[in-house]
């Protein structure tokens, strides 16, 4: 038998009241035991019962109780919430009763796991019970409810569905070829499937990337050699004098960091310490972090000098950036124009001065264009939220990719049907209908006491 669990499901500290969450077979009986008014075990499912907590003879609290039988709960188990008086001291109280009369402490997230555990949501919905209480801005919310309300993942399942539809009939066709009323799959049929659920599942990745943005902003460094005029990019994109600009190179050493706000979409901008060969201590770490950020960037600004000829360090950074995100910045397009924009051949190019903040205006919408930031705001809600699910759905894409490429070698359906099961175990594992414990007690252990 699975113990019976207690946990407080509101917020801890001072407030009018206070739940107390407590979920299993004995739920009713152990509440029963510790309260005052009618007899709970006789009490219909989805009623709510006035009374009092007692520890022995003595009353502790006055409070509401409603009773849900399973399995129309939270849990799908026996569920018992007490309306007890807020407070840190007065909740706990009511707690350790409880934790005294035969219930066991809750783990966090351990009333929505055994939700997934006993069949009532999926991992998808799971995670949108996490992302609804996280939520920070509106369209986060209403991304996080719409999950919670099982909408991604009828997406997924629908797909995955197809697949087993088509593994199926696979095994009918192999196991059992006297059936001759049973349509045979062939790599036409497979192939033709292949390219829907694709396509189906790449509008969902997309999708998921996009809202990572809406959740996460875009992380960008302003990148470039000293002088370039990268702080005084920051300061005229954010608006407000932040980073100090000299005409001294080697003037900002230090990452200053601001945000800008492009049509709901923030952009996490980072202005770095001009990048070159240098004895002074402090500026080669300096020149050290600016080197890290190009790793991490989801964004590179690489910033140039219209007035300079573009030298060997910056022919170098090019080359570093070539295969990531990023934008080449011509600053001081006001100067006359010395660098050859012959070396920067099928670059992502902007021309800008930063003394000119119309010019600017064109390097934001380059950044919109490149994100499809104006899509994004189309707010097609039903994408998936968390790293591990988007990991996986990558994945699943990448398998998918690799049946197209199997039949376009004429490989043979049973080839193709060993990859299929594996599309099938990966979308599994994005709703949870297959799973693995350890990553299971590792996801809900992010949540919450008393969820
Ligand atoms: N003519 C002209 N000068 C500019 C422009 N943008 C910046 N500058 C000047 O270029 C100089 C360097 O600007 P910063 O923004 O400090 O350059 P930086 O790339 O941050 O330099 P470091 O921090 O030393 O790496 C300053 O004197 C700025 O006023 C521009 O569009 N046109
Ligand atoms: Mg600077």
């Amino acid at each position: 038998m699975e113990k019976t669990i207690a946990g407080v499901a509101t917020a801890l500290g001072i407030g009018a009241i206070s739940i107390i969450r407590v979920s299993g077979e004995e739920a009713i009986n152990i509440v029963n035991k510790i309260f005052i008014g009618e007899n709970l075990k006789k009490a219909a499912s989805h009623t709510i019962h006035y009374g009092f907590i007692v520890e022995g003879e003595k009353r502790v609290d006055e409070v509401l109780v409603s009773i849900m039988r399973a399995p129309r709960t939270y849990t799908k188990e026996d569920v018992v919430e007490i309306n007890c008086h807020g407070g840190i001291i007065a909740t706990n109280k009511t707690l350790e009763i409880l934790l005294a009369n035969g219930c066991e402490l809750a783990e966090p997230g351990e009333f929505t796991k055994r939700a997934f555990l006993n069949g009532r949501i999926d991992l998808i919905e799971a995670e949108g019970v996490m992302n609804l209480i996280n939520s920070q801005t509106e369209l986060n919310r209403a991304a996080a409810f719409n999950q919670l309300q099982g909408s991604v993942s009828a997406r997924i399942e629908k797909n995955r569905k197809k697949i087993t539809d088509l593994i199926a009939h696979i095994a009918v066709n192999i196991d059992y070829p006297e059936y001759e009323d049973i349509e045979e799959v062939t790599v036409d049929k497979i192939k033709k499937n292949v390219r829907k659920i694709k396509k189906d599942l790449l509008e969902v990745y997309q999708a998921s990337k996009n809202g990572k943005l809406i959740q996460e902003g875009i992380n960008t460094v302003i990148i470039g050699s000293p002088n370039v005029g990268k702080s005084s990019l920051l300061n005229v994109l954010i608006e407000e004098n932040k980073a100090i600009v000299t005409d001294i190179a080697g003037t900002t050493r230090d990452l200053v960091e601001g945000k800008l706000n492009l049509d709901g979409v923030i952009l996490n901008l980072i202005d770095t310490a001009g990048i070159r060969k240098t004895k002074d201590k402090i500026e080669k770490i300096g020149v050290q972090k600016s080197l890290e950020l190009i790793k991490k960037a989801e964004l590179i600004l690489l910033v140039l000098d219209n007035n300079k000829k573009l030298d060997n360090d910056e022919l170098k950074i090019i080359e570093k950036v070539k295969d990531k995100n990023h934008i080449i910045v011509i600053n001081k397009i006001d100067l006359k124009s010395q660098i050859d924009k012959k070396q920067l051949a099928n670059a992502n190019v902007v021309e800008i001065s930063t003394f000119e903040q119309e010019k600017v205006t064109k390097l934001k919408e380059k950044i919109k264009e490149m994100f499809n930031l104006e899509k994004i705001q189309q707010k097609d809600l039903t994408y998936l939220t968390s790293a591990r699910s988007i990991a996986l759905l990558q994945k699943t894409i990448a398998i998918l990719e690799e049946i197209e490429s199997s039949v376009a070698n004429n490989q043979p359906v049973d080839v193709l049907e060993i990859d299929l099961k594996r599309v099938w175990h990966e979308l599994g594992l994005i709703t949870g209908k297959t799973y693995e414990e350890e990553i299971i007690e590792q996801l809900f252990a992010n949540f919450c006491l008393g969820k």
